[in-house]
């Protein structure tokens, strides 16, 4: 049995001039999680459930829950001293901390404190994303130029899930490994050592309301997910819960890829490059599949702002590439 601190300090010993900073920044968003999951927990039972007056910079309605759990990430990152900055779904501005010690922080963080968070009220999972870079700047105040760093630069990425049980996987690019959270210790133990993608995925999770707005390709790609070919395990099966964190760790551990493309109102798709893509990307690459844009790794994206939007698909290798090739095929223009 290992828990996840044990796991985190046995995989910095593997690097002897590894300085501990990054150890204790992943230590605080563990110890952060299990503050926010248990009120999650507690969401149907207490006053936090419900709508917000605010409005976040996506102009959506924000459920009290993420305000919550914003403020306790933001906190945990604060109060360690090994971040500088944050990039949060939460916040137009980057936070940049004023604290001397935290402006010392070798590290910037991207993170969506609680994603999927309309089905709050309808008691389904939900999910933390989160990804860490290295600071650009040397000194003083963590800028906004820490946080536009490609998806390649990513020195750690996770999430959390709040399902029928809480796990919490990331990976440094060195594997993944899942850990669940025992709420009755209060410990993440490890539980999925090394979580590699099933090769012979037969699962494609889309919002398929979407479909006449969709670029042909992908209304294209559905038609091939329906088709019957007993070979390649088709017809596929649908599975959306409309939480990308349940949608993307269900597909992980069973076979699938996840969906979110750009459609003709909005080319750029719905979800943010930096705090839900690349943290995705960089996880699903490292559990042997990919993640693209429709027409590339969305690792490889330059961002040019905090809250800018990507098509996303990940899963198993063999079935994102179907996806560019459907991309190249009926849609080689789409978006540009
Ligand atoms: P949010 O950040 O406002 O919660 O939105 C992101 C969520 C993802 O978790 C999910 O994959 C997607 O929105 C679902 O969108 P849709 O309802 O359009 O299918
Ligand atoms: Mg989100």
């Amino acid at each position: 049995m290992k828990t996840l601190t044990e796991f985190i300090i046995e995989e910095q010993a593997k690097y002897p001039s590894a300085s501990g900073n990054l150890t204790r920044l992943l230590n605080d968003l563990g110890i952060a999680a299990k503050f926010v999951n248990r009120e999650v927990n507690r969401a149907g039972l207490t006053n936090v459930m419900g709508y917000n007056d605010e409005v976040n910079v996506q102009g959506e309605a924000q459920k009290k829950l993420d305000v919550y759990a914003n403020e306790q990430f933001i906190a945990a990152l604060r109060s360690g001293g090994e971040c500088c900055a944050i990039a949060s779904e939460e916040d137009e501005k980057i936070i940049a901390f004023d604290n001397d010690v935290s402006q010392s922080g070798k590290y910037v963080v991207a993170i969506d404190p609680l994603d999927g968070s309309s089905n709050i009220e309808s008691n389904v999972s939900i999910g933390t994303v989160f990804s860490v870079y290295r600071r650009l700047s040397m000194v003083g105040k963590g800028r906004v130029e820490d946080l536009l760093q490609k998806g390649t630069e990513i020195v750690a990425a996770g999430y959390i899930i709040y399902g029928s049980s809480t796990m919490l996987v990331y990976t440094t690019g060195r594997g993944v490994n899942g850990f669940t959270l025992d709420p009755s210790v209060g410990l993440f133990i490890r539980s999925h050592p090394d979580m590699k993608y099933p090769e012979a995925g037969t699962i494609y999770s889309i919002n398929e309301s979407n479909s006449i707005y969709f670029p042909e390709a992908i209304r294209e790609y559905l038609k091939y997910c329906h088709a019957d070919d007993p070979e390649t395990n088709r017809p596929y099966i649908t599975r959306y819960i409309g939480s990308m964190v349940a949608d993307f760790h269900r597909n992980l551990i069973k076979g699938g890829i996840f969906l979110y493309p750009g459609t003709m109102k909005n080319p750029s798709g719905k979800l943010r490059l930096l705090y839900e893509c690349n943290p995705m990307a960089f996880i699903a690459e490292q559990a042997g599949g990919k993640a693209s844009h429709g027409f590339g790794r969305i690792l490889e994206i330059q961002p040019t702002d905090i809250h800018q939007r990507s098509p996303f698909f990940a899963g198993p290798t063999y079935m994102v590439e179907k996806i560019e090739e459907y991309m190249k095929e009926f849609s080689p223009d789409f978006g540009k």
